[in-house]
């Protein structure tokens, strides 16, 4: 357990680290600060825990970028403020461990766009989404207007950039930007349930998973499938994937359930 310069709150539930955001009195505004932080928190749980949530102090999840940082910046400094969020949430996205995220009250802006870059999203049914750039007058600068993209499609993403069309977690599920919706004040309880649950998984399965789903989905089809057959095999092969297969087979291991 710890604090990182107080922005951030570090603790740990067994494998699984959980990263809360800790500006409350500001939203959980993404200053340097906490951007620096959560950089050096994903770093240090990928070193020495099996899997991350990362949520948000108080009423919401994030009020994206720091506005009040962000006034005066010249367009050289902006392009290395984007660039720095680029680097820690490609770190984060193509990493070792999978990162879980609970989302509730305003997932907005910045905000999203480092959900966007957590594996799974786990939103609480009054979480709302938005991309208030447009009224901003500024751009999307955290990977956004690629993973957001990508999850709900460009059509969606442009008019609630153009609009500050605000989403509730029904439609944001329909919308493919989160996978969970859950009662009001149950996000991060299920965000850990679950990241406890891949904590579990063989570590070249989930690396495979974390590193060469978004690769491959980025290459050609005939690229992608030669890309399949060699992570495929060199998976099936670990030794702890050869345990576990052996495991089913001698009827060690739990069966596939049912949905709930
Ligand atoms: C902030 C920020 C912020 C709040 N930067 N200080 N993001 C936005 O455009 C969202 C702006 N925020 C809001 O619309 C609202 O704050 C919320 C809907 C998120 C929450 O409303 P509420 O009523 O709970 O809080 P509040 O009274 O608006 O804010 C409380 C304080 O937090 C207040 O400061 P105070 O000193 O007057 O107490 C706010 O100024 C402050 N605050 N949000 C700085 N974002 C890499 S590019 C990414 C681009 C973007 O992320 S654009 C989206 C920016």
């Amino acid at each position: 357990m710890g604090e990182i310069g107080e922005v951030l709150r570090v603790e740990s539930d067994g494998d699984v680290a959980i990263l809360t955001l800790n500006r409350p009195e500001k939203r959980n505004a993404l200053s340097d600060a906490l951007i620096d932080a959560l950089a050096n928190a994903v770093e240090a749980a990928q070193r020495s825990s099996r899997a991350i949530v990362i949520c948000g102090a108080g009423d919401h999840f994030s009020a994206g970028l720091d506005l009040a940082e962000h006034a005066g910046r010249s367009a050289i400094e902006g392009v290395h403020h984007s660039r720095r969020w680029h680097a820690i949430f490609d770190r984060m996205e193509q990493g070792p461990i999978p990162v879980f995220s609970a989302l509730h009250g305003a997932v907005v802006g910045g905000g999203l766009e480092l959900a966007a870059a957590t594996h799974v999203r786990v939103a609480d049914e009054g979480a709302f989404f938005a991309l208030p750039e447009g009224t901003r007058g500024i751009f999307v600068g955290g990977g956004g207007s690629v993973r957001v993209a990508r999850l709900m499609g460009v059509a969606r993403m442009t008019d609630m950039m153009l609009t500050g069309r605000s989403v509730g977690a029904a439609q944001a599920e329909a919308w493919n930007l989160c996978q969970y919706v859950v009662p009001a004040g149950e996000a991060r309880a299920k965000a850990v349930e679950l990241a406890k649950k891949a904590a579990g998984n063989a570590e070249m399965s989930n690396y495979a998973i974390l590193n060469a789903l978004p690769r491959i989905s980025d290459m050609s089809r005939g690229d992608g499938l030669f890309v399949e057959s060699f992570v495929s095999a060199m998976t099936a092969t670990s030794p702890e994937a050869e345990e576990r297969l052996r495991a089913f087979l001698d009827k060690r291991a739990a069966k596939v359930g049912r949905p709930q």
